[in-house]
Order: structure tokens, then sequence, then C-alpha cells
């Protein structure tokens, strides 16, 4: 069988790639031909992403992947989840793409939080978080009334990606999950809930699995003959698919980049109270099967507060120095609770810090390497706290924890995780979203059967590294 080349488009928060990856004699083989950094951007008040330099960047990748990759046959896109654009029906943005941390939504929240979050809980299985679309969605109608008249569609991110490169709008089944407005059973959208919010359902069509293909690239004459894959649209879904699993079930994920996302893949959703209690949110995988995760604050605590002090490394020899610095400290007295919602987006970071251990009467600490300490010992002790919610509720024993993303090069975090929780830490050096990305389109093609074969077939070439659990 020939080579098979696929670019795999994969936004982040604070950086975009586009990569090719080659499947031949079952191997895959990355590229990244294209990388740039990106940020919301403040404007009087308000947070906003910003479109159209978005759309250069993946222009300019994928020209570059065709130059570099002429037989390349198809692309997908992958982003952060909930965040939308709003178009009329030939696709023209109705409002400006706001940034899922734009703190429109704190009213909503707290609204929901003394209101119906049971009942939105139960059908949707996401819990009450800042950033969901539908709080999102709610507060634009709310301030905005008229976007109900000027919108046809409510595209999430990828899908307008997706619309703008192939001309087809669908809404993808893992992206649509990441909304609080998905169904809990079935496929399609929960009309209790978008009427409890006032969003209208002839926004959003019924959620297409991935693996769809959309067509042909229609806005790049360069890029004719490139096949548009619907990958899963939520970056989460991508790295939780490029996993080497145990097939029994038995591993749990965490996807550790500007946010830590601990979880596993399950048949059912897991629900109830104590659920919502533990903010697990039933998110979905790209066949609509269920991905139990919560969402632990992640390396944004740690990257802001470097910011903030002034010292964020520039290179990985930095990092590596500044981590193996902060190795040789002692454990510090007290650890952060990382899911304070005050960490969210605050205006300085180290001073959120500061004020919780101050709070508790303990001393903030005096350098930099002191800060990387305490907020890779406490994301640590945050990851176990989540795996043991996990097993309490679900009822499963796991016995391996896998990492994936920019935290899985962090041996300081990896470590702390493995101690906190008493269980192994496997770290992949993977690009996890971009791999799980491109496995979702070579099985479209036919290139790979299914996605347990592509895991099996990547597991044994992945790089990784073990931290076994100091016992105490
Ligand atoms: C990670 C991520 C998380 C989601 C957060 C906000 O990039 O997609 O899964 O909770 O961004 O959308």
């Amino acid at each position: 069988m020939k080579p098979v080349h696929c670019a795999a488009v994969d936004l982040g928060a604070t950086s975009g790639r586009v990569i090719v990856g080659t499947w031949a004699n079952s191997q895959l083989s990355l590229a990244e031909v294209h990388r740039f950094p990106n940020q919301f951007r403040s404007l009087g008040g308000s947070d906003y992403w910003d479109l159209p330099s978005l759309w250069g960047e993946i222009c300019a990748g994928l020209t570059k992947a065709k130059r570099q990759f002429p037989r390349l046959s198809s692309v997908g896109v992958d982003t952060w989840g909930v965040d939308y654009a709003l178009v009329d029906a030939k696709g023209r943005l109705v409002f400006p793409a706001h940034a899922y941390r734009d703190p429109r939504t704190t009213a909503g929240m707290k609204r929901l939080a003394a209101g119906k979050i049971n009942q939105v809980y139960a059908a949707t299985g996401v819990p009450n978080v800042f950033y969901n679309t539908s709080l999102q969605l709610e507060a634009m109608l709310r301030d905005h009334p008229e976007t109900r008249r000027l919108a046809d569609r409510c595209l999430f991110l990828p899908d307008y990606f997706n619309f703008l490169l192939s001309g087809r709008m669908e809404n993808e089944v893992s992206i649509s999950s990441t909304s609080q407005l998905l169904s809990l059973t079935g496929r399609g959208w929960s009309a209790p809930t978008l009427r409890h919010f006032g969003i209208p359902a002839r926004w959003f069509g019924k959620p297409v699995l991935a693996g769809t293909l959309l067509g042909g690239v229609k806005s790049l004459p360069e890029l004719d003959g490139v096949k548009v894959v619907a990958v899963p649209g939520h970056d989460t879904a991508c790295a939780y698919d490029a996993m080497p699993a145990d097939p029994l079930g038995t591993d749990i994920f965490i996807s550790s980049g500007t946010w830590s996302l601990v979880g596993f893949e399950s048949g059912t959703p897991l629900v109830g109270p104590q659920a919502l209690k533990a903010r697990i949110s039933n998110e979905r995988t790209g066949d609509g099967g269920f991905r139990p995760l919560t969402n632990v604050i992640g390396l944004w605590l740690l990257e802001r507060t470097l910011l903030d002090l002034g010292c964020r490394p520039r290179s990985d020899s930095q990092w590596a120095e500044l981590l193996l610095a902060a190795k040789s400290l002692p454990a510090p007295k007290r650890l952060l609770a990382v899911d304070s919602p005050a960490f969210a987006n605050p205006a300085s970071m180290r001073r959120e810090v500061d004020a919780q251990l101050r709070t508790n009467r303990y001393q903030p600490p005096r350098t930099p390497v002191g800060y990387v300490r305490l907020i890779c010992d406490s994301l640590g002790a945050g990851h176990a706290k989540a795996v043991r919610t996990f097993e309490q509720l679900s009822g499963r024993t796991f016995s391996r924890i896998l990492i994936v993303g920019g935290g899985s090069k962090n041996p300081l975090l990896c470590q702390a995780t493995a101690d906190a929780s008493g269980l192994p830490v496997i770290s992949f050096q993977i690009e996890g979203t971009a791999v799980g990305n491109i496995a979702r389109q070579l099985v479209a093609l036919g290139a790979v059967r299914d996605l347990p074969t592509f895991r099996r077939l990547l597991a044994p070439r992945l790089r990784k590294r073990t931290y076994a659990p100091l016992s105490p």
C-alpha cells in the first residue's frame, strides 16, 4: 500500500500547528510543517479570538503541507472546546467570536447554580462550568437579542473551519458535547436544555460522527482534491484517541496542556449528585461514546504565574533547568486547592496563589523555583484526587495513568502525580491531539481498520517513560 499523508490542523488556546502524518507499513511518522502562537485578545473588557488571523495561519500551514507532501490526501481540524462562530445562511459571521475566558457568563453561572443545574446535568451530563457554550449563548442572547434573528447556524470553531475549507456546515459530535446542550441519550440536542437557556434549536444540525467526509477543499485552489474529514473537533477527544490504552479499560488518562483533563472512556455516562459535585463532564468520543472527565486547571496555573514573575522559560533547556532546581527543594508544607474558581482568569495569577496561601496562614514561596515546586505538586495532588473520585463513582480500579500533552514532558508533574495517586504514570512523547486527529482521518480513508487497530499498531513504537510512585 502506498504511503498515506494526512494533515492535522490542531489549534490550542496558546499555539496552533499543522502537522502532516504519514502512514506507511503500519507506522506513523509526523512532520510539523507550521506552528504559530495563538492568544485571545482583550478589547474594552471583553475577550475575543482573532479568527481571520487563525484562518490565515491554517491556509499558510496547509499550503506548506501540500508543497511538502504533494500527494496529501486529507485534512482534519481540532480545537479547544466550547467556543463557536455564529453565522448567517451564507456563513458570514454575525457576532464576534468570544473567547471562553470572557467574564460574560458569571451571572448566568450563578443563576444556574441556584436554579435548574440538577435537571440540566441529568439531561446533558455536563456540569456548571463558566465556559460552557450554553452560558455563553444565553449571555449573548440576553445582551444582544437581535442575534436570534441574524443567525442561522451556530458552528463550533472546528465546525466553522471545516465550513471555510469545504463549504459544508455540520456540527461534529465530540465538540458539540462540550456545549452542555447535547442530550445524554442518543446523539441529538436536549430540547428542554435549549429551552431553558432560550437558545434556538434551529441553530444546530444533528451532530455527525467523526470520520464523516465533508467533501473536497473548496477554498484553496492549491489543495484541490484534498478531502476534508470531520475528525473529533474537540482536541481532548483527539488526545484521548491517541492513548495506547489497555483494551480492558484499566487505564485512566490525562491530557495535560493549558488544562489537565483527567478521565476515561466508557460505554455509559457517569451522572448523579456525586458526579455533579465532582464536576464530571460526560463529553463524547468521535464515535458518540462517553468520556467522563474532569477539568483540573492545568499548566495555565504554572504558565501564568511564571509570566507574572517575569521568568517564563523560553526554551526546553531552560524548562529542564527550572524543573530540576524545583525538584531539589523540600516538598511544600501546604499545597494549593487547584480547583479554586479564583484561578480561572485572574488579573494576576501570582496574586491569587499568594492570596490562597495567606488565607490558610502560609507564606508564599520566596523564589520562582519555589512556585514551580508548589504548583507542580499541587497539580499532581489535583490529578490524584480526580483519579480517586473516578474510582469511587465508577466502581472501576485503574492500574495506570497515561499522560500526553505538554505536562507529559514535565518530570516533576508526572512524579508528583504518581506519588499522590500511588499509581504508575506513563508519559508518552507524542503530539497527542495531532496523532488522534490523524488516526481518525486514516480510519475514514480506509488506510487503518479502526481506532483500536491504530492504537495497537502505535503502542510499541512510542517513546515512553514510567514514573513509579514513591512509597510514602
Ligand atoms: C482543552 C479544552 C478542554 C476544555 C477547555 C475549554 O484544550 O478543550 O477540554 O474543557 O479546553 O474549551
